[in-house]
């Protein structure tokens, strides 16, 4: 199916090492279409605070409202539903939120699949030279890219980080009618 999308991002460390633009070259040169990219950072997740004393304590003034610690690593949290009881959890979310990533959706036959072979495997260790993990990549924890594994994980991840009118649908100009 042509029209596939998936979800690939630069991960802090990608976008710390200037690997970005290899990324996008890789993609855009298997010939895969960009369909939308953006660059932002979800903001750090900060420890539950204690409130052991604030202004007004003696005098019985009721303590200042609790700031949410939860809201701003849902985005994170959502991403990665799957993983949230695994030891490493609380390290990768505090990893990911650590500084700006970039965001994409790329379309094209079978991308899915073909993206998971291009960013190599999971653990650096593992990952094949001529992989993006494979050439970039010293250690699982800062693996540089993300790719959606599978059809369902990539439709709900792109729904995920993206509104629809951030995708942009567009056509081949070579396939075209009205180039002639
Ligand atoms: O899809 P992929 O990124 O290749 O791996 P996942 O199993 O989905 O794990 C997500 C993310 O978690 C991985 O890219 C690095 C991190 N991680 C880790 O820090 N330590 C592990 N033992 C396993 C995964
Ligand atoms: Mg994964």
């Amino acid at each position: 199916w042509t029209r596939e999308p998936t979800l690939v991002a630069g991960k802090p460390d990608g976008v710390q090492r200037r690997l970005v633009g290899d990324v996008i070259q890789r993609f855009e040169r298997r010939g895969f279409r960009l369909v939308g990219m953006k660059m932002l950072q979800v903001p750090e997740v900060r420890a539950p605070q204690l409130l052991c004393w604030y202004p007004g304590l003696l005098s019985g003034t009721p303590p200042p409202p609790l700031i949410a610690t939860q809201a701003p690593e849902s985005v994170l949290a959502e991403h990665y539903q799957d993983l949230q009881r695994k030891p490493f959890y609380t390290a990768l979310i505090h990893y990911m939120s650590s500084g700006p990533m970039v965001a994409m959706v790329w379309e094209g036959y079978n991308v899915i699949r073909a993206s998971r072979a291009m960013i190599g495997h999971t653990d650096s260790a593992e990952a094949a030279p001529g992989t993006i993990r494979g050439d970039f990549s010293a250690h699982i924890s800062r693996n540089l890219i993300h790719a959606s594994d599978s059809v369902e994980g990539a439709q709900r991840e792109i729904q995920l980080w993206f509104q629809s009118s951030e995708l942009v649908s567009w056509a081949d100009a070579a396939q075209h009618s009205s180039i002639h």
